[in-house]
């Protein structure tokens, strides 16, 4: 097993979408028992605290398309900052959400260093909306349409060097909610994308194994895993924001991040959409410490 120089950023922001309390996700998620469970592994790990949120509760404002743009951009601007800084410092960068827009910053952060990186996008959703396609104007929605160049400019702009992930370094996994902009999106740029039909069908080793050669064919640099827990079933994560029946059960995912930590490709990782408030006594966070533990090196014997 590799032995990491981990350090743990967490992100309270909720404002990418409607639902209030996914800031709490962080909390929940260390509590839990993140940190104990990675240095028991072996890592080193550095809890490097959390990235500051704008407190402001604002009202809504129905003429803004997108939902709190302001706070989601000076967010993931300090994001995008400190998750570059600690690839500069050769340490594994841990993500934890926080709502799904953080993935904008963790990506602009890495794709600092990185010049050719690999994504898995473990998700009930495509989040592959632009503020023309989305249906809610919630910016949790939009953050891979953002990471490769698609998008409000306030947004596309955080990657400033202009490093956008090619479409052919993209691989998700898990969808079964896609809306009818990002389907057109996906068909356009060619994403291979594993549904919920293709688990089913030929099952998550091969899905994995297919994702793994993929990235292999594609020569890589790094590979981030970006990992929203409404990717699981329901009765496995229930508190997410938007829980989609007919998802992947405990045992499929646990199976793909054993296979990636077998692989050791992945380079960095996030951990978003836990949802203390619509939790079951921390259900989802105590799921989301297991998962880190299956990518990060634990195995049953
Ligand atoms: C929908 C939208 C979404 C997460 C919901 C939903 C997006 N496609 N993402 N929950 N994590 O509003 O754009
Ligand atoms: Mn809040
Ligand atoms: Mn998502
Ligand atoms: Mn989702």
């Amino acid at each position: 097993m590799r032995e990491l120089n981990i350090s743990i950023v967490g992100v309270p922001l909720d404002y990418g979408q409607s639902r209030r309390g996914v800031d709490m996700g962080p909390s929940a998620i260390r509590y839990a028992g993140a940190v104990e469970r990675l240095k028991a592994l072996g890592h080193e790990v550095c809890d490097e605290g959390d990235i500051q949120v704008s407190a402001v509760e604002k009202k809504p404002n129905p003429a803004e398309r997108l939902k709190n743009l302001d706070e989601v951009v000076e967010a993931n601007e300090a994001l995008a900052q400190k998750v570059a800084d600690i690839v500069k410092a050769g340490r594994f960068p841990l993500v934890l959400g926080g709502d799904h827009s953080i993935a904008i910053g963790t990506l602009a952060g890495l794709t600092q260093t990185y010049r050719n990186l690999g994504v898995i996008w473990f998700d009930a959703h495509a989040d592959m909306n632009t503020a023309e396609t989305s249906p809610s104007g919630n910016i949790h929605g939009m953050p891979l349409a953002v990471s490769m160049g698609y998008g409000h400019e306030r947004l596309t702009t955080l990657f400033h060097n202009g490093n956008f992930i090619q479409p052919e370094n993209l691989i998700i996994i898990g969808a079964r909610s896609v809306d009818p902009g990002e389907r057109e999106l996906i068909q356009k740029l060619g994403i291979t994308v594993f549904t919920m039909h293709e688990i089913d069908k030929y099952g998550m080793t091969a899905v994995m194994e297919k994702t793994l050669d993929h990235l292999k064919e594609r020569a890589v640099d790094g590979v981030h895993l970006s990992l929203d827990l409404d990717g699981l079933d329901p009765l496995y994560t229930p508190g997410v924001g938007t829980p989609v029946d007919g998802g992947m059960t405990y045992r499929e995912s646990h199976l793909a991040l054993e296979m990636l930590q077998e692989a050791e490709c992945i380079t960095s990782a996030e951990f978003v959409e836990v949802n203390p408030i619509l939790d079951e006594k921390n259900k989802t966070a105590d799921v989301a410490v297991t998962l880190m533990g299956s990518l990060l090196g634990e195995t049953l014997i």
